[in-house]
């Protein structure tokens, strides 16, 4: 989704590429002008026009590659403004769109009094004005170009997700069988391993292309904040993606955590998403469950699953 911005440069590389396109253009063009000052002039105009465009050029490019925040779909806009900030994207995004209208206004200054010039010694001065005007507003920005190269960076890590397809979040502590059941649901291959914190990013899968399983890690703060990364996203995703949430209880605590840490984070989460529907999963059933009635006992208001084909048939009952 977020793939196709362009790698963005120091404000350095731009410049020398609008040289270059000048130099080049100059060089391929036959002037009719007799006269030697009024040949230097025309050429020098017409390299600063060059110089002008393609660094134009560029720069717009720049600021039409990145997403209009406004247009998001709720989830990516939250993401957005989560890891990198939606106003500060906006005023870099402004800071080098003004590069452009600058340089354009410095060219056509320069342009007019090209025009007027009489000797040699007046061409070279205002060359030298309107090109060390330009470099140093381009370099002065050096970093607004540099916030959107990272912004770019984090946007194209975004997960892709379908916005508009009905999701389903599995939640739950590290280690319990977040991405197996994933996997049993919809046949994607996720990293599975014995140790916490395996899934690094949101991983998606699809239940005969109709509903969307997003395995959601985490622990989750009270605080956005302090989130770590894949915390924000699965955050996000179970607020805005969801109204199903399938809560994953590994009750044989092989995964390392007790049933206590992890009835806590069901219960913050239940607090914290009211309005949203839970259904709990009982992982690694083949180990047996012993306490397995006690638990179903403990959690009557809720339905609970330790079958993932039947997990799937009550998901696609829409
Ligand atoms: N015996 C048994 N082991 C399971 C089952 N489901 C998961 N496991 C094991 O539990 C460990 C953790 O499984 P994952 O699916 O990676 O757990 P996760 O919740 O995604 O873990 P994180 O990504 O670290 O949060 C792995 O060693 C799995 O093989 C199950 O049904 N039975
Ligand atoms: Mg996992």
């Amino acid at each position: 989704m977020f793939e196709n911005i362009p790698k963005i440069e120091k404000p350095e590389f731009y410049i020398d590429l609008g040289i270059r396109s000048a130099k080049k253009y100059a060089a391929s063009i036959k002037l009719r002008e007799k006269h030697r000052v009024r040949r230097q002039a025309e050429l020098e105009s017409i390299k600063a026009e060059t110089f002008a465009r393609s660094v134009k050029g560029n720069i717009e490019k720049i600021c039409s590659a990145f997403p209009s925040i406004n247009q998001l779909p709720i989830f990516y806009k939250e993401l957005l403004d989560a890891m990198i900030g939606a106003d500060a994207l906006r005023i870099n995004i402004a800071r080098i769109a003004g590069i452009m209208k600058t340089i354009e206004e410095l060219q056509q200054k320069a342009n007019t009094r090209m025009k007027k010039a009489n000797d040699l010694g007046e061409v070279q001065k205002i060359k030298s004005e309107f090109y060390g005007r330009s470099f140093s507003i381009t370099k002065k920005a050096k970093d607004a170009f540099n916030f959107l190269e990272n912004a770019r960076k984090t946007i194209k890590g975004f997960p892709s997700i379908k916005t508009k397809m009905p999701t389903v979040c599995i939640c739950g502590y590290p280690n319990v069988g977040k991405s197996t059941l994933l996997s049993r649901l919809t046949g994607s291959t996720p990293e599975i391993a014995p140790y916490a914190f395996t899934t690094k990013q949101l991983m998606v899968g699809y239940i005969e292309n109709k509903i969307q399983v997003i395995d959601t890690p985490g622990t989750f703060t009270d605080n956005l904040k302090k989130m770590n990364w894949i915390e924000k996203q699965s955050y996000l995703a179970i607020k805005h993606l969801t109204r199903k949430i399938v809560f994953v209880f590994d009750i044989s605590e092989s995964c390392g955590f007790t049933i206590k840490q992890q009835e806590e984070l069901f219960q913050q989460l239940s607090r914290r998403f009211r309005a949203k529907q839970f259904i709990i999963y009982l992982s690694k059933a083949d180990l047996g469950l012993e306490n397995k009635q006690e638990f179903i006992e403990a959690h009557k208001e809720h339905r609970i699953f330790d079958n993932a084909d039947e997990l799937k048939k009550v998901l696609m009952e829409v």
